[in-house]
């Protein structure tokens, strides 16, 4: 079995985000294109006390002092930092991590249907594999929430691969439909509603009985664009922040929209920043130049 860590070769940095405190990396595993993304975890509970391995005093002026420390490594207990491997990584996840300017875009159904979405009907392939092996192939099972296995009404409730599981803070589930023909909001309508509520009940229930976290402590919200068109719902800590703003919109108002519009939300103009490095970017300024 190939040990992606040690047999990465990095070639370049694609991000280094002071903020989030974490950096993507692209290279090689054993010659296919790999990146690596690095972020800090969130601090240990440091309420029973301050359990460092090692202090330095850096100054100390009137009341005030300032040190740096190093915390006790324990991988299990209190890890340092998460890493995420995407290997063989496709131009596609490159684009998605390499930083560019944003723009915002004013999605209207003309370019929804002429550039839009015959670019997601390119996005259904080996790109949703990994949702394919959580609901046939037993991928993920361990951690697993829920899972409904109906073809029409199922849905899978886990943990997105970005948390922890570890930190409340940053508490990040993910339901995902098992019917593949939604792709994204667009191919919503009011007769889903029953269905999306059903699966909003079930990810609040979870997130009560299990992490003691009330309703109005977490934000339930698509993205729009996603990375993965395969219909799915971010089920978020409130306060845990991301770069997200912008293209996130928060299931109640995307329930909201749909009882306005019990025929869906494809003649509707939808505005989200996007990334100049997205393909969908380079797609719409072609169709807008012709
Ligand atoms: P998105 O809105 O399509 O993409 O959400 P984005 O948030 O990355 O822009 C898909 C979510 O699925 C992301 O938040 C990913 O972190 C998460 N995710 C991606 N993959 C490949 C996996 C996976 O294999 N397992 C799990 N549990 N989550 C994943």
């Amino acid at each position: 079995m190939i040990d992606a860590l040690a047999e990465f070769e990095p070639r370049e940095t694609l991000r280094y985000d002071t903020l989030s405190r974490s950096t993507v990396l692209l290279g090689s595993i054993r010659d296919s294109p790999a990146i690596v993304c690095i972020s800090r975890t969130q601090l240990p509970d440091f309420s029973g006390g301050l359990d460092l391995q090692s202090t330095k005093l850096l100054e100390k002026n009137d009341i005030y002092s300032w040190y740096l420390a190093t915390l006790y490594c324990d991988v299990e207990k209190s890890p340092d930092i998460k890493i995420d491997v995407i290997c063989p990584a496709t131009d596609i996840h490159i684009a998605k991590y390499r930083e560019y300017p944003k723009r915002l875009v004013n999605e209207t159904p003309e370019i929804y249907n002429n550039v839009v979405r015959p670019y997601i009907e390119t996005m259904k392939g080996d790109r949703l594999n990994w949702i394919r092996a959580i609901f046939y192939e037993g991928a993920e099972a361990a951690r697993i929430l829920f899972i409904d296995d109906n073809p029409e009404t199922g849905y899978v409730i886990a943990p997105n691969s970005k948390w922890d599981c570890k930190n409340l803070d940053s508490l990040y589930l993910l339901a995902i439909v098992k019917r593949d023909d939604l792709a994204s909001i667009r191919d919503l309508t009011a007769e889903h509603i029953p269905f999306l509520l059903s699966i909003k009940k079930k990810a609040e229930e979870i997130c009560r009985e299990k992490y003691n976290m009330a309703a109005d402590e977490i934000k339930i919200y698509f993205h729009y664009q996603p990375s993965y068109y395969h219909l799915h719902l971010h089920i978020v800590n409130i306060n845990y922040e991301q770069s997200d703003f912008g293209r996130s919109i928060l299931f109640d108002n995307v329930v909201d929209m749909l009882c306005a519009r019990p025929k869906g939300l494809r003649d509707v103009t939808l505005s989200y920043i996007l990334s100049t490095g997205h393909e969908i970017w380079r797609l719409i300024n072609n169709y807008l130049r012709d």
